[in-house]
């Protein structure tokens, strides 16, 4: 445990976000951990509501996790999708027979009435997870790409096309509708939180959607406690997924540096990889740098430990 008292709020998307939400969970007081997950990639495929980034969050921080995959559930079987592939069904999104329950499920009590929020709340409990995690809104926002095959919604663009479509403009639907979280604007007035933590998730598809929602980003920038932003890029190059691609498609450098520009006033402490010390040189901002790899349970541990250490050594 990390000996500091106080509460800390992380905003993830799935894979990459996921591993450092669950080094920050092993480190910290269960209790004391908010994560606030994206839900831009969230769609209704096969007339179910899916949520992956929560989803890849419930199942990391419940130890359901399928680590090799990088989202589902470990020893999944896959009944389902043979039998909708022998009907005819669509199989390019594919959902795993034990995740199946969680859409259904949360489909079902979505049409009751019932709140992403409050769905994901007790499905949390009942996985025995101690954090707690939200959605970042409850209202509906879907992130949609502008591509040189036209506009895509974001899993026709991830999955079905496998990132390859070139990207001009990302775009987070609804968000200007949407309404944060109360939960989260709580956690920010909060005089006991001590660090926000924004996890090295893609900047442009998993945190720019959560940053999207009105007023969320100006909270954030105006609490008092640090923002805390550690860099998806590692040795000028992304670990897993599509950021690399999508950043020098934007007309982005691929180096730690642009990310940390990309979320300008916002970040208070910039966590980077030593093989990137190079590109952060030049920052106008607090940088502090460590092993950012998360290979194994050790490696997110040590992370969280050094992102939560990371204010103080800059203040010192
Ligand atoms: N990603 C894939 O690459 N292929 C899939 O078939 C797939 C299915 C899937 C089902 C449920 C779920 O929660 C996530 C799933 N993902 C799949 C991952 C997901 O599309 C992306 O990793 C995230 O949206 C990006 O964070």
């Amino acid at each position: 445990m990390t000996g500091q008292p106080g509460r800390v709020l992380a905003l993830s998307g799935g894979v990459g976000g996921a591993k450092l939400a669950l080094g920050l969970y092993r480190v910290l007081p269960p209790d004391t951990l908010t994560i606030v997950a994206n839900t831009g990639d969230d769609f209704t495929h096969l007339g179910l509501a899916i949520s992956p980034d929560l989803d890849t969050l419930l199942y990391t921080l419940s130890g359901l996790d399928n680590r090799e995959q990088g989202w589902g559930r470990r020893d999944e079987t896959w009944n389902f999708m043979a039998a909708l592939e022998t009907l005819g069904g669509e199989t390019w999104f594919r959902l795993g027979d034990g995740d199946l329950a969680t859409h259904v499920e949360r489909t079902r009590r979505l049409a009751a009435g019932a709140s992403l929020s409050s769905i994901t709340g007790d499905f949390a409990r009942r996985l025995g997870i101690a954090a707690r995690l939200l959605p970042m809104s409850d209202d509906p926002v879907r992130t949609r790409l502008d591509t040189d095959e036209g506009w895509l919604d974001f899993q026709d663009y991830f999955v079905r096309r496998r990132c390859l479509p070139r990207v001009r403009e990302v775009v987070f639907a609804g968000a200007a509708a949407a309404r944060p979280h109360p939960a989260i604007d709580a956690a920010l007035a909060d005089p006991m939180l001590r660090a926000i933590v924004i996890c090295p998730s893609n900047p442009l598809i998993s945190i720019d959607p959560i940053l999207s929602v009105p007023g969320l980003r100006a909270a954030l920038r105006d609490c008092p406690a640090p923002v805390v932003a550690v860099s998806p890029i590692i040795g000028g190059r992304a670990v897993k997924g599509p950021t690399a691609k999508m950043m020098q498609e934007l007309g982005m450098p691929v180096d730690a540096a642009a990310v940390a520009r990309h979320y300008g006033d916002l970040v208070d402490v910039y966590v980077a990889d030593e093989e990137d010390a190079g590109s952060v040189r030049g920052l106008d901002l607090p940088v502090v740098l460590t092993r950012t790899l998360m290979t194994d349970l050790a490696g997110r541990e040590a992370l969280a430990r050094a992102v939560l250490a990371a204010p103080g050594r800059i203040a010192r």
